[in-house]
């Protein structure tokens, strides 16, 4: 296993170590998650009752192959904890999520859980936060009126494409438009100046994670 993997593991086990019986959880989505999803899937077959609400198809594809028992919002509109991964992250514990789409989804079940928890390898710690696009869901039908003020703003916007040329849609039915800024020295301005009618969530993650659990070679590093 590559290192990068194995700081992933790591931190995805000791976020499931934190789990226990009767947690409404929500299951986070990307490559980390999926393995602390697939750490929860062996914690049920032993026993653990828990029931997760996933944030994504593909997370829900993966719980459910996991036998992992799952529910929605409508049923549970307040989570106890969720667990979920990150682009990047820095000191305040703010986060840029959403390079793989989820980002709509992933933040309204982060700010309806009591608890969230981030889990990360060693490459997503940044101070200042940025060294990755920051992800803006936008309703199809403003794009173009949204993709001007954000040139206006200077933030580079680009419309997320899949491989084959096509624009990204989202689980939610969105375009995707990714901000190719460098650092951010201000994410709370940032994530203030990106109200604008047409976009339905930004990547920016500002007062949600509760800690990150980031694995570093052999050991997992805190941040509260
Ligand atoms: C989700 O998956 C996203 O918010 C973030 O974009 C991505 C991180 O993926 P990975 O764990 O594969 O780096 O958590």
């Amino acid at each position: 296993m590559s290192e990068l993997a194995s700081e992933k593991l790591l931190a995805a086990q000791a976020a499931v170590k934190q789990l226990a019986d009767g947690m409404i959880v929500g299951l986070g989505s990307g490559s980390t998650s999926a393995l602390a999803i697939r750490e929860i899937g062996a914690a049920v077959e032993q026993g653990l009752d828990i029931i997760g609400i996933p944030t994504s198809v593909a997370s829900e594809e993966l719980a459910r192959e996991l036998g992992i028992p799952l529910t929605t919002l409508d049923e549970y509109p307040v989570l106890d904890t969720t667990i979920d991964g990150a682009d990047r992250f820095n000191d305040q514990l703010e986060l840029i999520k959403g390079g793989g789409g989820a980002l709509l989804r992933e933040k309204i079940v982060a700010a309806a859980s009591k608890r969230f928890v981030v889990i990360a390898d060693s490459t997503k710690h940044a101070n200042p936060l940025g060294g990755f696009p920051i992800p803006v869901e936008v309703i199809p039908f403003g794009v173009q009126t949204v993709l001007h003020r954000l040139e206006e703003l200077k933030l580079n916007p680009v419309v997320r494409q899949t491989d084959a040329g096509a624009p990204y849609i989202t689980d939610e039915n969105n375009l995707i438009v990714d901000l190719r800024v460098d650092t951010v020295a201000d994410p709370k301005q940032l994530a203030e100046q990106l109200v604008i009618p047409g976009v339905v969530e930004h990547g920016l993650f500002i007062g949600l994670a509760d800690e990150v659990l980031m694995g570093v070679g052999g050991d997992v590093q805190r941040f509260v």
